[in-house]
């Protein structure tokens, strides 16, 4: 298997046993695959496949074993971001067979028509799938004609444990979406390392909600005020970055997040691993915080199409979905994987929410165009500090 991060080709190596040196993700990155089964790969082999997926996403052994048991070579590029899985997609000619979006990104991608419907009996293991989940996920990929989910999760608060508690005595304050809108309470971190996805699409949705908004509003007027709220905190937000932070967190030099679920998990596992002391929590705040499911399509000219249905049963298998649930800690919608899961994943609430928690979560409504360029326009500005 080739692992291609900005568009060089590296040894394999996808996930913590890499020490995350590797997985930083593409962002900017202009990896373009080959794309043409017939033009490369050994005649015996079982031909290509092209996947683009997300960083830090998938267990070490998934792709070298599909790659024994099916003969197809793989080329697996990363990316970390939607906006850039979307700007290839809709450009055209992306070279791939399976890209992840998340689910409201996927649903304006199918209106625009850049995925093919799936040919279910291609699929078998689609039979191991959650009917409730699916349910919700065809509020947006309708009929569940397009797209399979391959994990899901949360987006909240990662943080240092020890550097909060300095920071704040001991009073708990990361139980609250008030410790990052705060400007009180976001200064008093800037000096040991202040995180943000840098994502548009989730931030202000995450601001709104906080402000007791709509988290999806359309209004102009409403979206002016998350942007007027994270104008205030701006001072204190040292980076703008959607992967880094899984080592910044381990190693210490970033003490709070807003970031995804499993990825501060992983943080947490590196520093654990390397046994230096940084003790990294992850809250889902009490005021409610985004749930989001990333799903696997097939764009419409993509050329490896036969490879590209069976990895995607490949990973359907439950032990290849609980395989990668163990490794990256975001649940998956497998009902026949969850026995295969560690317990320490599934009985942990932050990773598996319990059904409190669960009730206040949102999901992202498609982002309509006029919404996007308000988005974009606010996030421009706020990232140059203007
Ligand atoms: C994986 C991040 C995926 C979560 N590193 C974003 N949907």
């Amino acid at each position: 298997m080739k692992l291609r991060v900005l568009g060089l080709s590296i040894a394999v190596c996808l996930l913590a046993a890499c020490g995350g040196k590797s997985d930083a993700p593409a962002a900017g990155g202009d990896a373009k695959p080959a794309g043409d089964a017939a033009a490369g790969g050994d005649a015996k082999s079982g031909g290509e496949l092209n996947v683009y997926n997300w960083s830090d996403y998938i267990a070490e052994n998934t792709v070298p074993d599909f790659e024994k048991k099916t003969g197809v070579k793989v080329t697996y590029d990363v990316f970390d971001s939607n906006e850039m899985v979307e700007s290839k997609l809709l450009a055209g000619a992306s070279g791939y067979d399976i890209v992840v979006p998340t689910l409201n990104f996927l649903g304006r991608q199918i209106q625009a028509g850049v995925f093919q419907p799936l040919d279910k009996s291609k699929i078998p293991n689609l039979a191991n799938l959650d009917p409730e989940m699916m349910k919700r996920i065809a509020l947006q990929d309708p009929d569940n004609k397009y797209a399979v989910p391959y994990h899901w999760g949360t987006t909240g608060i990662g943080y240092n444990v020890d550097k909060v508690k300095a920071a704040f005595g001991n009073t708990d304050v990361t139980g609250s979406w008030d410790i990052v809108f705060k400007p009180e309470n976001l200064s008093k971190l800037k000096s040991c390392g202040v995180t943000f996805l840098d994502t548009p699409s989730e931030i202000i949705p995450i601001a709104l909600n906080y402000l007791g908004e709509d988290p999806n509003s359309t209004d102009p007027a409403v979206i002016d005020k998350a942007a007027a709220l994270l104008k205030t905190i701006r001072p204190y937000i040292t980076q703008f970055h959607s992967s880094q932070y899984i080592d910044s967190m381990a190693k210490g030099s970033t003490c709070l997040v807003v970031g995804w679920s499993g990825d501060v998990i992983i943080a947490r596992g590196r520093a654990e691993e390397a046994k230096n002391g940084v003790k990294i929590g992850y809250s889902i705040p009490k005021e409610g915080a985004p749930l989001w499911f990333d799903m696997l399509a097939i764009p419409k000219d993509a050329k490896n199409v036969e490879n590209a249905y069976k990895f995607i049963d490949y990973l359907l298998e439950p032990q290849v979905a609980a395989d990668n649930t163990n490794v990256v800690s975001y649940p998956n919608a497998n009902l026949k994987a969850t026995d295969l899961i560690k317990k320490e994943i599934t009985g942990d609430p932050t990773i598996y929410p319990p059904a409190d928690v669960r009730a206040k979560l949102f999901t992202f409504a498609i982002i309509p165009p006029d919404v996007d360029r308000q988005y974009t326009r606010i996030w421009t500005q706020l990232k140059t500090g203007r």
